[in-house]
C-alpha cells in the first residue's frame, strides 16, 4: 500500500521517471498522488487528489524539471483523502519526504515538534517524518542529510518505507527501510528507489533490495553509503530483476483483473511444474526443507483476504491426504493472542506480495515464541516473507496488479496441493501410484481451467441479473466452503455488493432468514460426496422463494427449473476441484462490476499490497 518512488540523475530530468513509475505503482494506492522535484530554484512540489494522471498534467503544467525528486501515490491511514495530507510532506521549503507505512508514535513527536515551533499542514503521520529530520538537520547548521535522517528515524515506532530530498543537497537522495519494502536501482547515470520492482523495470534491471533497518545515501551514480540496523557500513547484492515488462501492461484485456483470470491457465500450469518436473520432492521448498518435514507433527497456516481463504482450503488436504493437523488462523489476529507454542508446529505464512504486515508480524510473534520452523508461500521473489522463513516456496502466477487477487489465490492453491502430496510421500501416506494420480491431476488442471474460462457467456449473463442487487449469499459444503467464502469476498471487493459466505449446513442456524425473492444464492455444488447434503440444503432455499444460481459439474443431474439457475463445468476436477470451481465466482463478480460500472482493478477504498496493520 502506497507506492514511492525517487530519482536522482545525472542528465535527465527525473519527472518522467516519477509519473511512470508511480502510474506502475498507482495498484499499491490511489487515493491522492504528488511529486516533489528540486528545480533550479526551490523544491517545488505538485499534488493532486485522485489518479497520477491528475497529477502528471499538473506537474506538465508547471513545467516542472530538475535532476533528483521524489514521488507518491497514497493509501490513506492516518488523514483523510485531501490534498494537504497528499505526500510528498515538507518541513518549510528544506525538507521533502515521502512514505509509506505508518509512524505509530506520531502523536507523542508531533507534539514535541510542536513545542519546537514546528507548525503542521496536514493530519498525516508522515508529517512528522519531515519535521523531524529538519530538526536534525539544522540543529547544528545544515549538517548531513544522511546523520539527519539516521537520527530521526530513531526516534519512529511503527513501520516505514521513506525517500527524502533536501533543498540545499541537490546531489543527496536518502532511503530507510524498516517494515515496509524498499529497493534501490541502480542505472547508467542515474539511481531509483521504489517500492517495487514494476515502477524501475522500463528504466533498469538492477537492483538491490533494502532490509529492515537499512539507510541508503543515493548518488546519481550508486550507493553512497549504506548501513544495517546496528548503523554498521554494509553492502547488499544487486539482483537482476526478470519481470517482464509485458506482464505489466494491458495488452488487449480492458482490466488486468480480467486479464490475470485469464492468465490462469498458464500462471496454474507454471507452479504446478515445480512438482511435474521436480516430483513431490521436499527440496523444492528448501535444502533442507526435508529434515524440517521430517521434525513437525503439526501445521499452523498464518494469512489474511484471499490468502486466508486459499489456507482453508489446504487445511482439508493436508489433514485428509498428509494426515497432518493444520491450523488456520487469520494473521491479525494471531499475533495479538497469547499462544501456546509448539516448536514441533510448521508456520507457514501465505502472502501474494510476501509484503503483508499483519502476516510477516505474525511470523515474526511466532518466531519469538519459540517455533522453529517457518515456510513462506509467495509470488513476489526477494519479499520480506521468504527472507524472514527458513523454507519457501514461489508461485509463478507472474505480476498481479489488480487489487481483487484471482491467479494468485489459484496458484497459492497449487502449491500448497504440492506440499499436501510431498508431505503425505514423507509420511508414508501417499504411495508412488497415489503419487502418480495426483501429478496427473496437476497437468489437467490448466486444461479444466481453460474449459470453465470458456463458460464464460453464461456467466455473463447471469452477471447482469445480479448487478441489480443489494445482497448475495454465497454456500459451499467442505473443501468448497473456502470457496464460497473467496466468491463472496471477490464480490463485495469489486461490486461493492453485500455478500455473506455460509457452510450451506449452517444455512438453518441463522442465515435462511435473509433468504426471500430478493436474495441471489450462490451455490458451489460439484459432484462430491457431499452433493446430496447440498441438494438439500438447496431445497431449503427454494421453499422460501430464494432464486439459485448453482455451479456444478457435468455429470452431477440438476435440472434448471424455475428459481434454478445451472452452470455445468465440464468435467469434476476430483481433488483439485476447488481450484476449478474459482474460476466461476471470480467471472461472476468480474462481469457483475462491469454491469455495475465499478472501477474493477482500483475498488474504492481497497489498495493491493498491505503493507500497513
Ligand atoms: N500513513 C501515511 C502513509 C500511508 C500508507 O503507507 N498507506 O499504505 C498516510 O496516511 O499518508
Amino acid at each position: 500500500m502506497c507506492g514511492i518512488v525517487g530519482a536522482v540523475r545525472a542528465k535527465n530530468n527525473v519527472v518522467d521517471f516519477l509519473t511512470q513509475g508511480l502510474a506502475r505503482l498507482e495498484y499499491r494506492g490511489y487515493d491522492s498522488a504528488g511529486i516533489a522535484v528540486k528545480t533550479a530554484g526551490n523544491i517545488e512540489r505538485v499534488r493532486r487528489v485522485g489518479r497520477v494522471k491528475l497529477m502528471e498534467k499538473a506537474a506538465q503544467a508547471a513545467g516542472l524539471n530538475g535532476l533528483i525528486g521524489i514521488g507518491h501515490t497514497r493509501w490513506a491511514t492516518h488523514g483523510g483523502v485531501t490534498e494537504p495530507n497528499a505526500h510528498p510532506h515538507m518541513s518549510g521549503d528544506l525538507i521533502a519526504v515521502v512514505h509509506n507505512g505508518i509512524i505509530e508514535n506520531f502523536e507523542a513527536e508531533r507534539t514535541r515538534l510542536q513545542e519546537l515551533g514546528y507548525v503542521f499542514h496536514s493530519q498525516t503521520d508522515t508529517e512528522v517524518i519531515a519535521h523531524s529530520i529538519h530538526r536534525e538537520y539544522t540543529q547544528n547548521g545544515n549538517q548531513d542529510l544522511f546523520a539527519a535522517v539516521s537520527a530521526a528515524c530513531a526516534r519512529f515506532q511503527g513501520a516505514y518505507a521513506i525517500g527524502v530530498i533536501a533543498n540545499d543537497c541537490p546531489d543527496t537522495l536518502v532511503a530507510a527501510r524498516m517494515g515496509c519494502p524498499l529497493l534501490i536501482a541502480l542505472g547508467e547515470d542515474d539511481t531509483f528507489i521504489a517500492s517495487d520492482v514494476s515502477a524501475v523495470i522500463a528504466f533498469t534491471r538492477r537492483v538491490v533490495f533494502l532490509e529492515d533497518g537499512d539507510i541508503a545515501r543515493l548518488s546519481a551514480h550508486g550507493i553512497d553509503k549504506l548501513i544495517d540496523k546496528n548503523g554498521i557500513n554494509t553492502k547488499r547484492d544487486v539482483k537482476m530483476s526478470a519481470l517482464s515488462l509485458a506482464s505489466l501492461e494491458l495488452g488487449p484485456y480492458s482490466h488486468f483483473m480480467q486479464k490475470e483470470i485469464h492468465e490462469q491457465p498458464k500462471a496454474i500450469g507454471d507452479t504446478a511444474e515445480v512438482f511435474l518436473l521436480g516430483g513431490f520432492a521436499a527440496e523444492n521448498f528448501g535444502e533442507h526443507a526435508a529434515e524440517v518435514f521430517q521434525d513437525i507433527h503439526s501445521i499452523k497456516i498464518l494469512a489474511c483476504g484471499t490468502s486466508y481463504y486459499a489456507a482453508l482450503t489446504a487445511k482439508y488436504w493436508l489433514e485428509d491426504i498428509a494426515k497432518m493437523p493444520t491450523d488456520v488462523e487469520i494473521a491479525s489476529e494471531y499475533r495479538y493472542r497469547n499462544v501456546i507454542a509448539d516448536p514441533k508446529q510448521l508456520i507457514i505464512t501465505i502472502s501474494q506480495s510476501g509484503e503483508t504486515l499483519d502476516t510477516m508480524e505474525a511470523l515474526k510473534y511466532a518466531k519469538s515464541l519459540g517455533h522453529r520452523h517457518s515456510l513462506s508461500i509467495c509470488n513476489v521473489m526477494e519479499s520480506a516473507l521468504p527472507r524472514e522463513s527458513e523454507l519457501v516456496l514461489y508461485t509463478r502466477a507472474g505480476a498481479e496488479i489488480g487489487v481483487a487477487s484471482t491467479k494468485a489465490f489459484t496458484t497459492q492453491l497449487v502449491a500448497l496441493f504440492g506440499l499436501t502430496v510431498t508431505l503425505g510421500k514423507l509420511r508414508g501416506l501417499v504411495s508412488d501410484a497415489q503419487a502418480d494420480d495426483y501429478t496427473n491431476e496437476l497437468r489437467l488442471l490448466p486444461g479444466s481451467v481453460q474449459h470453465v474460462l470458456n463458460l464464460e457467456p453464461q456467466i455473463v449473463a447471469w452477471a447482469n441479473r445480479f448487478a441489480a442487487k443489494n445482497d448475495a449469499l454465497f454456500l459451499g459444503r467442505g473443501i468448497h466452503y473456502p470457496i464460497a467464502l473467496e466468491g463472496a469476498l471477490k464480490l463485495k471487493e469489486i461490486t461493492y455488493i453485500h455478500a455473506e459466505a455460509y457452510p450451506a449446513g449452517e444455512l438453518k442456524h441463522g442465515p435462511l432468514a435473509l433468504v426471500d425473492n430478493n436474495m441471489p444464492v450462490v451455490v458451489i455444488a460439484p459432484n462430491d460426496s457431499l452433493l446430496e447434503k447440498v441438494k438439500a440444503n438447496m431445497q431449503e432455499v427454494a421453499a422460501r422463494g430464494g432464486e439459485l444460481f448453482v455451479f456444478t459439474d457435468l455429470d452431477s443431474e440438476f435440472h434448471e427449473s424455475s428459481g434454478v439457475n445451472v452452470i455445468r463445468t465440464p468435467r469434476h476436477a476430483g481433488i483439485l476441484s476447488p481450484i476449478v470451481h474459482t474460476i466461476p465466482v471470480q467471472l461472476l463478480s468480474y462481469h457483475t462490476a462491469l454491469a455495475r460500472g465499478t472501477d474493477v482493478d482500483k475498488p474504492r477504498n481497497l489498495a493491493k499490497s498491505v503493507t500497513v496493520e
